[in-house]
């Protein structure tokens, strides 16, 4: 067996025995960690930096991080602290990486194989950017686009389009777009995005714009490689490019989180995730048959709202015997879980219930 990685130093507070190290920039929750957990603390939610994370001396004085406004009708810079007077609002959202579940693909794509663990469910604290723009004039007429940068430094003699991380999501998402100073109650930690973060509900993490120092209305989606080529869904074989869609809005999706590999025969608890992405999750049904025959599952603990996961679980008596554990979620407007997801080459959006399954032998 391969050793398993240390955690990199600017998580080193981070609960390793939850979490499978890929990468010093990829880090994943374990499925069993993850639990019936509604809200998942910082020492066990996934990492994902597609550069080099800024030094942690931006966090020294948080409120004097300074964030541009543009394509609004009076464009200015505006430090956190002053953002922070505007309004505040607490929500719950599903965080996860648009290639979460990769590891499911039978194409094998590139990038790091993710099972179930690149998604955690975080309460972000912060002000509705709606608020700020309406403070700042109001969006200027024909923009598109909502436009968030994050705040690395690019290296000299890199090319800034090449690794800026910078993406556009749809105009109307303004209505739901938070910048956040906080996570779960605490000031987001430097792996998080802090001091500021840009939080698009619904929509898959890339769009979650970490250390946001620009956010601009704008007509036409950036040119950063991480919108233009990366990020595309597109068939198996090709390369990605602006005619391809972007990853952005998130949809049904369910796991089993437990019993792991072996259970006892007798009373089991089957116990996993379920959100919907864009809509509410409104069920969810476990088979441990692969399939073949499914119950309704219950869910557990509180509702946190349209953008946030329920666990849910099955109470089940189970005889001897070897079982493939799934789960099929169901969202508030009737869209189900596909038993596979249409493949794509950069292997995004896996949202199919019978790969994710779990072979448990029960003695
Ligand atoms: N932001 C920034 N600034 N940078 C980077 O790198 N990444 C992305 C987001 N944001 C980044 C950002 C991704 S890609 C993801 S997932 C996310 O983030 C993650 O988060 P966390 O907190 O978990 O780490 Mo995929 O779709």
């Amino acid at each position: 067996a391969q050793e398993a990685r240390p955690l990199p130093e600017y998580v080193a507070y981070k609960d390793a025995d939850g979490l499978i190290v890929h990468s010093n920039n990829t880090i994943e929750t374990l499925r069993s960690a993850q639990g019936v957990q509604p809200v998942t603390p910082d020492r066990l939610l996934y990492v994902r930096n597609n550069v080099t994370p800024p030094p942690a001396s931006i966090l020294e004085d948080r409120d004097a991080w300074e964030i541009t406004f543009e394509g609004v009708g009076e464009p200015r810079t505006l430090t956190l602290g002053e953002l922070k007077t505007m309004g505040v609002e607490t929500m719950a959202m599903v965080l996860q990486c648009s290639g979460n579940g990769r590891a499911y693909f039978e194409h094998s794509p590139g990038g790091t194989p993710w099972q179930t663990g690149a998604a955690g469910c975080v309460m972000w604290t912060g002000v509705p950017l709606r608020t700020v723009v309406e403070r700042l004039g109001g969006a200027v007429s024909g923009v598109r686009y909502v436009t968030g940068t994050g705040g690395e430094e690019i290296p000299e003699g890199i090319e800034r389009l090449d690794v800026l991380v910078e993406r556009s999501v749809p105009i109307e998402a303004l209505d739901s777009i938070m910048l956040a100073w906080d996570m779960n109650g605490e000031p987001i930690s430097l792996a998080h995005g802090g001091p500021l973060r840009m939080i698009v509900p619904g929509y898959t993490g890339v769009n979650n714009i970490k250390y946001i120092n620009r956010l601009a209305l704008t007509e036409d989606e950036t040119d950063a490689l991480i919108q233009a080529t990366r990020y595309r869904i597109h068939p198996v074989g090709t390369e990605g490019s602006p005619e391809y869609p972007s990853v952005w809005e998130m949809a049904v999706k369910s796991w089993v989180t437990g019993p792991s590999e072996s259970a006892s025969a007798g009373m089991n608890q089957i116990t996993g995730l379920a959100f919907g992405g864009m809509n509410a999750v409104e069920s969810v049904e476990v088979s441990v048959d692969g399939g073949e025959t499914w119950e309704a599952a219950e869910f557990i603990g509180p509702d946190l709202g349209r953008y946030a996961w329920r666990a849910f679980v099955l109470s089940k008596e189970l005889e001897p015997g070897t079982y493939t554990i799934v789960s099929r979620a169901t969202d508030s407007e009737g869209n189900q879980q596909p038993e596979e997801t249409e493949p794509n080459e950069a292997g995004y959006n896996h949202n199919g219930w019978r790969r994710p399954g779990l072979e448990v032998s029960v003695a």
